[in-house]
């Protein structure tokens, strides 16, 4: 096992993982950016150190990052999620420099990292994928219409290197097809520095539905049940639950086993999710897969009893995986919302600032994953996740129950959250019934709008001014 261990992140997952390193008598390294001094990451870690460069470039200055764990003699990096969790070249730097990497091998993170890639490995391997194309860039727009007549309209066009919703384009008739192609590669351009794009045949309205793996260095993979992760807006996901509420066995049973294959066509180790589409008549397509710890990992780990982090960590050092597919049971449902520093009624614009009160929920199944506290400042620089609120009970009708008792517990001050947004939801008949997919936000934004509340520290802000100006300040 490490003795220690730098986590190349900040914010709720660096602390995660210093609780995980905690929890097996693991050194922490914390990084941190010039503005992040006052982190609780930071105030946590074993030791801590700052990153000189540009706060926006600090957690991605990645052989600023490596030197940081050479010199203080840390035998393995965490990436947590986001900034250079998925560079393959990174973890590829990382693995030259002798250290461990704690995630898949860089060739795994290239290789799923190029979705149309991996789409081919899953269709060798017998893995059902939406009907689509490889890379159209060799195609002339003649060919490529007679290639989406032959998929069936409406089609998708998908940035081979895309992610995070950037780099698609739904096209539904010829017409569509030539304007479309050429703003879709653009995008792939300016985002992702390759403009090759591939086709698939769109699915509408469809469920996403991931699996979370985990394997050791060895073959040895299972997978953790599912996560329903439909609920989100513009991409950016809202709501997490695990086990999906609508799921059947049978179902289930044949995603897993699909999920398992996916991980072993691709020779996975580590901790993993794959992704997928699932239509209104229960058939379920492979999308993508993420090769790093997701923000929603916690919903798997209420529901299994599993430390995934900690599972992480020691897979990386080499153990083996005690666990076989039938150890694998869940109990009750988990529900996560994301609560963001956002201003609801202005287009969820970010809301940064300084927490004047804060009473996080608490009672039984009720988990906070957080890294703020009553005064501290939130920049502006990073973004504006702010908790995760996870709660569990038996029924996936409880759960909501608990959600409800727990959002309205849930006082933040100061700034603007999406907590009374998400309190909208909760209390949301077809969100209750399990009636939604991945359009559930776009079609029904009006009436989850909050009422614009009058907030107390709104008024005294206001009156504060108005005596300032008056007084002639
Ligand atoms: C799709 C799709 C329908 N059909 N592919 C969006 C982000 C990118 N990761 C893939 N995405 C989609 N791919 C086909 N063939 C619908 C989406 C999609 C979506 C997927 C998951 C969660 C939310 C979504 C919202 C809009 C579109």
């Amino acid at each position: 096992m490490f003795s220690k261990i730098l986590i190349a992140n900040r914010g709720e997952i660096a602390v995660r993982i210093i609780r995980a390193c905690n929890d097996l008598h693991i050194k922490s390294v914390a990084i941190y950016s010039r503005i992040d001094k006052e982190s609780m990451h930071v105030k946590m870690a074993s030791e801590s150190y700052e990153v000189s460069s540009d706060p926006l470039k600090a957690y991605l200055d990645g052989d600023a990052i490596i030197n940081i764990a050479i010199n203080c003699g840390a035998e393995a990096i965490h990436p947590g999620y986001g900034f250079l969790s998925e560079n393959a070249e990174f973890a590829r730097k990382v693995k030259n420099a002798g250290i461990i990497w704690i995630g898949p091998d860089y060739s795994v993170i290239a290789k799923m990292g190029d979705k149309n890639a991996a789409r081919e490995l899953m269709k060798k391997n017998g893995i059902p994928i939406v009907p689509g194309t490889k890379t159209l860039n060799n195609y002339s727009i003649q060919e490529i219409k007679i290639m989406a007549n032959k998929i069936g309209y409406p089609v998708i066009l998908k940035a081979s290197n895309g992610g995070g919703g950037r780099g698609i384009r739904v096209v539904r008739n010829d017409n569509d097809i030539e304007d479309n192609l050429a703003a879709c590669k653009r995008e792939a351009m300016a985002f992702f520095k390759n403009d090759e794009v591939f086709m698939e045949k769109y699915i509408e309205n469809p469920r996403h539905i991931e699996f979370q793996i985990i394997a050791d260095n060895y073959g040895n993979i299972v997978h953790l049940l599912e996560r329903d992760c439909s609920i989100q807006r513009r991409h950016q996901k809202l709501i997490e639950i695990a086990p999906s509420p609508t799921m059947s066995f049978d179902l289930r049973r044949k995603m897993g086993s699909a999920a398992v294959a996916a991980a072993k066509a691709a020779n996975y180790t580590n901790a993993g999710t794959i992704e997928f589409l699932v239509d209104d008549l229960n058939n379920f397509y492979f999308m993508e897969m993420n090769t790093r710890i997701q923000v929603e990992h916690g919903v798997t780990e209420e529901i299994t009893g599993f430390d995934i982090i900690g599972r992480q960590i020691r897979s990386a050092s080499g153990e083996i995986l005690d666990l076989n597919q039938s150890d694998i049971l869940h109990q009750g449902y988990a529900i996560e919302v994301r609560i963001n520093a956002e201003d609801v009624a202005n287009d969820f614009m970010p809301n940064p600032g300084k927490i004047t009160t804060y009473y996080p929920a608490l009672g039984p199944f009720v988990r906070i994953d957080s890294a703020v506290y009553k005064d501290y400042v939130i920049p502006p620089n990073y973004d504006s996740m702010i908790a995760k609120l996870i709660v569990r009970a038996s029924s996936y009708n409880l759960a909501v129950n608990k959600l409800v008792r727990a959002l309205e517990e849930f006082t933040i001050r100061g700034i603007k959250t999406t907590i009374p947004f998400l309190l909208n939801i909760a209390k949301d008949r077809d969100f209750r019934k399990g009636n939604f997919d991945t359009s559930y936000i776009e079609n029904k934004i009006q009436e989850l709008m909050p009422n614009e509340a009058i907030n107390k520290d709104d008024i005294v802000a206001v009156i504060a001014t108005a005596i300032a100006i008056k007084a002639g300040y």
